[in-house]
């Protein structure tokens, strides 16, 4: 799956034709992705890009690790490493991770490469030759002990606000609030803990201030065309309201892509200012036609999938620099925001040891589609949401297991009893108005699931393909599916099995952008390749006669004594530990306050 195209061969639009671009964000290379970052942006990307191929739209999927910027800098100097190894380090990890959870990217790539440092310097440069660019001095930390301008992420110190004493130049831990690195008290080098001192330096400022009218004409296009999120469209028209300013997209650290101008060889450009480009450069190292897809409004529509904290870089600055170029490009069409994913009530945390990081999902040994299934079905896509384990246990025992697995499988058992002995009979003649209206019902829930991802709405087409199987459980238990029906009133038996194995093609269908596997288990017990997802649900596509496999168990029990042993492994004692720190901290602010 790393750097490499994908079993599907070279994907390039198809002139004249709807063609879609998807991206996920490009997550940094300081940590392990947890399960709120998974759901986030890569697992939601997955779902759509998997839809849109089922539909049959030739469809490509972007993504990768992007590392370079003071994140890379500052976690190598704790792991003792270059930020080389660092990166390669990372971005191993998370290629691994998300082929366990068996995201289906045409790429996975990396933005430390020459293709991005080409492409960046070309859209820096041709900024500079519109006059989008300007040069202007600021005062920073500098640290004279190793002769370097301090990054925020380089300082600690008091924080003006609460007096915490190891707050970071960019935010305090402690009270959260915001922060410059020239506010804090006492600041010292987080590299050498000495005193730095505050020193001029130049830097080069993208004028977003004056690409805001264009930008103000995209976004209104955009977002009503695109359908973006709420969140996107509530941040953006924040900003938007409040005016662009010119922002620095230069800074004083080594890891990142040198600046194309005499006098910066010191400085690189800001990790945030190339980015998103990085999404450009992994198409480039997929293919050199890469400009097929991101120069070509008219046949592609890009769909981007990240996190609300990011929104700004994809719906403002992203976009401000592409239309600052004078170039042609494939601009965003549909932005896609998650909010966050909370663990047993409370924060993921790697450094205390809190939730369930990508990593170690696969330690419980549940299967990687259950874990889609349930952060699929909790994606926090119109407001936060929570992960615990005895709601994952649940989803499985009683969704996945009573009610999807138990229509699939009584369905095939009594295919392959003795009754079919595994052929299925011939119902073409048998009519019923009941059946029609149960198909009827099918390819409304078709439609409204068809609606849903067409808008993005990933967790209501989920729930939608449980009702089609609900329904399905419903067709059998009203016509009492059993040995009597089968032996009083075969007609009726075989049509009742027809329509209803056509029901679990359907369904294989409609689950594989959610879980792969389980819609490729069930194709191959039924011995048919996947049905594409069509408009209309004809109940045609297995015919009689055809000979299914042998019915095999899609999903098993989880015994609910398991949620307190994972609780146990993934936390417990720290989650009550972090809420005994929260509720301390707070009973300090109060006294604080009273006093
Ligand atoms: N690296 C960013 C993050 O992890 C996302 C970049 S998307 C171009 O938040």
């Amino acid at each position: 799956m790393t750097e490499g195209p994908h079993s599907r061969g070279t994907v390039l639009p198809v002139p004249g034709k709807r063609n879609i671009l998807v991206t996920s964000a490009l997550p940094f290379v300081n940590n392990v992705p947890h399960l709120g970052n998974i759901i986030g942006s890569v697992l939601s990307g997955d779902v759509f890009a998997r839809y849109c191929r089922g539909r049959g739209i030739n469809t490509l999927y972007i993504g990768g690790t992007d590392e370079y910027g003071t994140t890379t800098e500052a976690r190598a100097l704790v792991e003792k490493c270059t930020p080389q190894e660092l990166c390669d380090k990372y971005h191993a990890i998370h290629a691994e991770i998300y082929e366990w959870f068996n995201i289906s990217f045409d790429i996975f790539g990396r933005t430390t490469t020459q293709l991005q440092t080409d492409i960046t310097q070309d859209i820096f440069l041709k900024l500079q030759k519109n006059g989008f660019l300007k040069e202007q001095m600021t005062t920073q930390l500098y640290c004279q002990e190793h002769h370097s301008f301090l990054a925020d992420r380089f300082v600690e110190g008091e924080c003006p606000v609460c007096g915490y004493a190891d707050a970071r130049g960019d935010q305090c831990d402690l009270c959260g609030q915001l922060l410059e690195s020239l506010q804090l008290k006492h600041p010292r080098c987080k590299v050498d803990g000495s005193k730095p001192i505050t020193k001029d330096t130049k830097h080069i400022f993208l004028e977003l201030n004056k690409l805001q009218p264009d930008v103000e004409t995209f976004f209104r296009d955009s977002a009503a065309g695109g359908a973006w999120s709420n969140n996107s469209k509530v941040i953006t028209s924040a900003w938007l309201k409040e005016g662009l300013k010119p922002r620095s997209i230069t800074r004083d650290i080594k890891w990142g892509t040198e600046v194309p101008l005499p006098g910066y060889e010191e400085k690189v450009i800001y990790s945030w200012f190339d980015a998103c480009i990085g999404y450009v450069s992994i198409t480039a190292r997929y293919t050199d036609q890469w400009e097929k897809w991101w120069r070509n409004p008219q046949d592609v529509q890009l769909h981007q999938f990240i996190g609300k904290d990011n929104v700004i870089f994809h719906s403002v600055i992203f976009p401000s620099s592409q239309i600052g170029t004078g170039d042609t490009w494939t601009k965003l069409h549909h932005l896609s925001t998650t909010d966050y994913l909370t663990y047993e009530g409370g924060k993921f945390s790697k450094s205390r040891g809190i939730g369930v990081f990508g990593d170690s999902a696969q330690k419980t040994g549940v299967a990687a589609d259950i874990w889609r299934y349930f952060l699929l079905s909790h994606r926090p896509e119109t407001g936060d949401s929570e992960f615990t384990w005895d709601s994952f246990i649940s989803c499985n025992n009683n969704l996945l297991l009573k009610n999807f697995g138990n229509f699939v499988s009584r369905v095939l058992k009594f295919i392959n009893s003795r009754h079919y002995n595994n052929i299925v009979p011939n119902w073409a003649e048998y009519r019923e108005d009941s059946f029609d209206a149960f198909k009827q019902e099918i390819n409304n829930l078709l439609t409204q699931y068809i609606q849903e991802l067409n808008a993005v709405k990933i967790r209501s087409a989920l729930s939608t393909v449980l009702q089609m199987s609900q329904q399905g459980n419903g067709f059998l238990q009203s016509n009492k599916l059993d040995n009597r029906l089968v032996e009083n009133e075969p007609s009726k038996c075989a049509a009742v099995i027809g329509i209803a194995v056509n029901t679990v093609h359907l369904l294989a269908s409609v689950i594989a952008p959610y879980m792969p596997d389980t819609a490729k288990s069930i194709n191959s017990q039924l011995c048919v390749d996947a049905l594409p997802i069509q408009d209309h649900w004809h109940a045609d596509s297995i015919k009689p006669g055809h000979e299914i496999g042998k019915s095999e168990h899609l999903f098993s029990r989880i015994k609910p004594e398991k949620a307190e042993e994972w609780r146990k492994m993934f936390g417990s004692d720290e989650v009550k530990k972090v809420k005994e720190e929260e509720a301390a901290m707070k009973a300090k602010k109060n006294a604080a306050m009273k006093a």
